[in-house]
């Protein structure tokens, strides 16, 4: 049988083999920019707009992709020639797939070919909000200091050269500037990152741009603009070439970047946009005047627990965290680093039991067909470790709680950086922005071993403190002597 290509041409003859879009995509018009279209953002956001759309025609709330990098070429590509379409599986832990087409993103462009029309979407008067999934280094702030980072290049240029941006901070502020100048509402910022207070954060760095430029501008937004906290949730793996071949031989389907995710989603908004926003309550969207307790829940116990599996499981030499999990050894690990290090310093969470949440995480981080891979987790922990669980040992250390589990992994962070192998002798994926200088301050652990933990933009001042020192320095001495994680995780579960 042909096999037939994802557009919206081809549709009306694909609705006998897979859920399509049943509302009329021609009337949708763009609500939303969002810049940083990946998987997350199309297993999350545009899924809830879909739903939207589906149910409750909400046909204002359409989405424009907007790539700033060249590195977003490949999603532009793929989603121009599938007129924004694309394939959501949805895979059960029983291995039942609910595979639908999401048509909720109505347009995408490329600021490096397009940068005009970039600038131009996101002054349209339709446009309410822009959202972010830049990920978490993308905010640009020093972990040590809280402070915007200005000493960079992309962010010199944007600052002297406010009509040609180049970085998210220029594009949003620049087109901020000609909303004003016209006299139209400014936008709200929608941050979709995993980074406790997002939107505290966001409102911090892009009014420190902004005052940079132009402090009328500067007060303008600060009085104008909204920047909702936000809790964002769905586990969502890499797409692989087995992902695209399933589509072609079980639908005759060809789908250039499909989205695999699982069956849990969660989204816990802070009511607060100065220019209207979708009635996402119809679709499961929780909107509470303080997300902070919320966030601080996930982030800490999700994904710090991600970061524990995937660092001690990608030395060991376990390939997903579905494989970390079904090794005993590495799911007490964790279980015991959430109930005896994370769970100590949460808030109460209204309508949460920590209990359960902690043992749902455990299900989905299980779940057979998610496969999400060590590497994808491991992946930017120089910009991951100081959101998801060095606060947690800073608390811990404050307050006198334990900090072993939390500190073996920082321990362990720096073996695996230092390596490039995991036990199996087999190379490391390693992808991170920093992984040259972690990989340089790592190998001189051997002479010096807070070497690497003086890194202050990335660990703070932990370095200074006694009790920690003395811990990690241990951990490190043993890692490095035993060469086999494993057995020390055993020994302290
Ligand atoms: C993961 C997250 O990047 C990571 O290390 O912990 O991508 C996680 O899968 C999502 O935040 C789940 O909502």
């Amino acid at each position: 049988m042909a096999i037939l290509q994802l557009n919206q041409q081809n549709i009306t003859q694909l609705e006998n083999k897979i859920a399509v879009p049943k509302y009329d995509r021609t009337k949708i018009k763009t609500g939303i920019v969002h810049i940083g279209v990946g998987g997350f953002h199309r297993a999350h956001q545009a899924y809830y707009i879909h739903q939207l759309l589906e149910k409750f025609n909400a046909y204002n709330w359409g989405i424009c992709g907007l790539g700033l990098r060249e590195a977003d070429r490949k999603m532009y590509d793929a989603l121009k020639k599938q007129d924004g379409l694309y394939t959501l599986s949805i895979q059960h832990p029983n291995g039942t797939i609910e595979n639908e087409v999401i048509g909720s993103i109505k347009e995408m462009i490329l600021a490096v070919d397009t940068p005009d029309l970039a600038l131009k979407k996101m002054v349209d008067i339709h446009t309410k909000i822009v959202s972010l999934t830049i990920t978490e280094g993308g905010y640009n702030f020093d972990s040590e200091t809280g402070n915007f980072i200005f000493d960079n290049e992309a962010i010199q240029h944007d600052l002297i050269h406010p009509e040609k941006p180049k970085t998210v901070f220029g594009y949003v502020t620049q087109a901020l500037r000609l909303r004003k100048t016209v006299g139209s509402n400014p936008f709200s910022i929608l941050s979709c990152d995993n980074i406790p207070h997002n939107g505290n954060v966001a409102r911090q760095m892009f009014l420190a741009f902004a005052q940079k430029q132009d402090s009328e501008l500067a007060n303008w937004i600060e009085k104008e603009v909204s920047f909702p906290n936000t809790m964002v949730d769905r586990i969502t793996p890499v797409t692989h070439e087995s992902d695209k071949a399933y589509l072609q031989t079980e639908l005759q389907l060809n789908d250039e970047w499909p989205v695999i995710c699982e069956p849990f989603i969660q989204w816990v908004v802070e009511d607060n946009f100065c220019n209207g926003r979708p009635q996402l309550e119809k679709v499961g969207v929780q909107f509470v005047p303080d997300v902070l307790p919320y966030e601080k829940m996930k982030i800490s116990l999700l994904n710090a627990g991600h970061s524990v599996l995937g660092i001690t499981g990608a030395i060991h030499g376990h390939k997903t965290i579905n494989e970390c999990m079904n090794d005993s050894v590495f799911s007490n690990f964790m279980s015991r680093f959430m109930s005896q290090e994370a769970t100590p310093i949460l808030d109460p969470v209204e309508g949460i039991d920590l209990e359960q949440y902690k043992s749902s995480i455990e299900e989905r981080f299980a779940n057979p067909n998610i496969k999400d891979s060590v590497s994808r987790i491991c992946s930017e922990s120089s910009a991951k470790l100081p959101k998801f669980l060095i606060p947690t040992i800073e608390a811990n250390l404050k307050t006198g709680g334990s900090i072993d589990f939390g500190t073996f992994i920082l321990a362990a962070w720096c073996y695996y950086s230092d390596k490039g192998f995991n036990e199996q002798n087999e190379p490391l994926e390693i992808i991170d922005i920093e992984k040259d200088n972690l990989h340089k301050a790592a190998k001189a652990t051997q002479e010096n071993p807070l070497v690497f933990i003086s890194q202050r933009s990335i660990f703070g001042s932990l370095n200074e403190n006694t009790r920690f020192v003395k811990k990690y320095t241990e951990f490190v001495r043993l890692i490095y002597a035993e060469k086999n994680i494993k057995k020390l995780m055993n020994a302290m579960i």
